[in-house]
């Protein structure tokens, strides 16, 4: 194996963002059982490399949407734990002020439009910041229309079965639009393996079909993913039109909390996570003297840390007062008072 490209300190940033997103999940999943955390949750433990090497080639201005599986995104992003963790208590506090949970992290500040519950539901909302960006003027006098951003759009390889999924592609690559798929390939979408689901299995042909440039990297090395996504950014940001990159990757965890896995072996997990992205690259790091066994503690530890203080203040944060449930809900207003049930009639 190549060693690894990065001076000390960037490699140990990826391990260090690797690990705050280990350690923060083995938490929420401890919080689960503990009816601390509700409603719906989806670990994306054994997936760390994609998010952490895939955010760290994006610049500030990029958007980022992604999918309910997201909290790893998230917070390399730059959304503070304590926020995504008194989200997920639902409390006031949270980055979506506890209206959204796990699957509907938000922060506008950092480009992070979201967390979206439905399968492929970003695609379409990735497209039209894209659509946004080429038809703003550049804020630089020198050449064609455009903001230089890229958007990035991260799903799975599930939503590559949803209609919204050849829609977005197609305006993409019609209209050129700067937008980059990052698709994260578990190989399962709940229970269904991709061979049970789709007639072609080679995600980049699928992509491929309409015209625009693809690449696979292997989902479990950090150094394939950062390479493959400044790769594919730079692409995008030159204004050659969108890029879908695939990750090949796997969530040694079930689907969500409600999953009894009947549908993999448990002999293939083991074997998956022989090539778990913290372990992996740690050992590599170690290898080269990049990396001791002091300093690999020290930054568990500081993870740990920051994972404690998180859970302590979305305990200690308030709930939405009461008076305030009823804010930003919407319905029709009712024949009789001519209100909606928000009691503040149609705007
Ligand atoms: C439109 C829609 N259909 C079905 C569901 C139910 N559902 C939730 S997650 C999921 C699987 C998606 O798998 P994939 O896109 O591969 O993402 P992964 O969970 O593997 O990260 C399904 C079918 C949904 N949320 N939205
Ligand atoms: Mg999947």
């Amino acid at each position: 194996m190549n060693p690894v490209p990065y001076d000390k300190s960037f490699a140990l940033k990826l391990l260090f963002d690797m690990l705050r997103i280990r350690r923060m999940e083995e938490k929420c999943a401890e919080l689960y059982g503990a009816q601390k955390i509700r409603g719906f949750l989806h670990l994306y433990i054994g997936e760390e490399a994609c998010a952490v090497g895939a955010l760290h080639a994006l610049a500030p201005e990029d958007n980022i949407v992604a999918t309910y599986r997201e909290h790893g995104h998230a917070l390399v992003r730059g959304v503070s734990m304590d926020a995504i963790m008194a989200e997920m208590f639902g409390k006031a506090a949270g980055c979506s002020r506890g209206r959204g949970g796990s699957m509907h992290l938000f922060n506008a500040a950092t480009r992070f439009y979201g967390g979206n519950a439905i399968v492929g539901g970003g695609l379409p909302l990735a497209v039209g910041f894209a659509l946004a960006d080429k038809l703003s003027p550049k804020e630089t006098s020198s050449g064609a229309l455009g903001r230089q951003r890229v958007t990035a759009c991260f799903f799975g390889e599930g939503a590559m079965a949803e209609g919204a999924f050849h829609e977005s592609m197609n305006l993409a690559a019609l209209w050129q639009l700067p937008v980059l798929f990052c698709c994260e390939n578990n190989l399962y979408a709940m229970g269904t393996a991709l061979a049970r689901s789709e007639a072609q299995t080679d995600l980049c042909t699928k992509a491929g079909s309409y015209g625009v440039p693809t690449l696979k990297a292997d989902g479990m090395d950090i150094v394939a993913v950062h390479e493959a996504m400044k790769l594919a950014a730079a692409h995008v940001r030159d204004g050659l039109g969108p890029f879908f990159l695939e990750l090949q990757t796997y969530r040694f965890r079930a689907h969500s909390m409600f999953d009894p896995e009947l549908y993999r072996d448990k002999a293939e997990v083991e074997e998956w996570k022989t090539r778990g992205p913290l372990h992996t690259f740690s050992a590599r790091l170690k290898t080269e003297g990049k990396l001791t066994e002091e300093e690999f503690l020290a930054l568990d530890a500081k993870a740990n840390a920051e994972v404690q203080a998180a859970v302590d203040f979305a305990e200690a944060a308030p709930w939405e007062s009461i008076e305030d449930l009823l804010k930003d809900v919407c319905s029709p207003p009712s024949p009789a008072s001519g209100r909606g049930a928000g009691g503040e009639g149609p705007p």
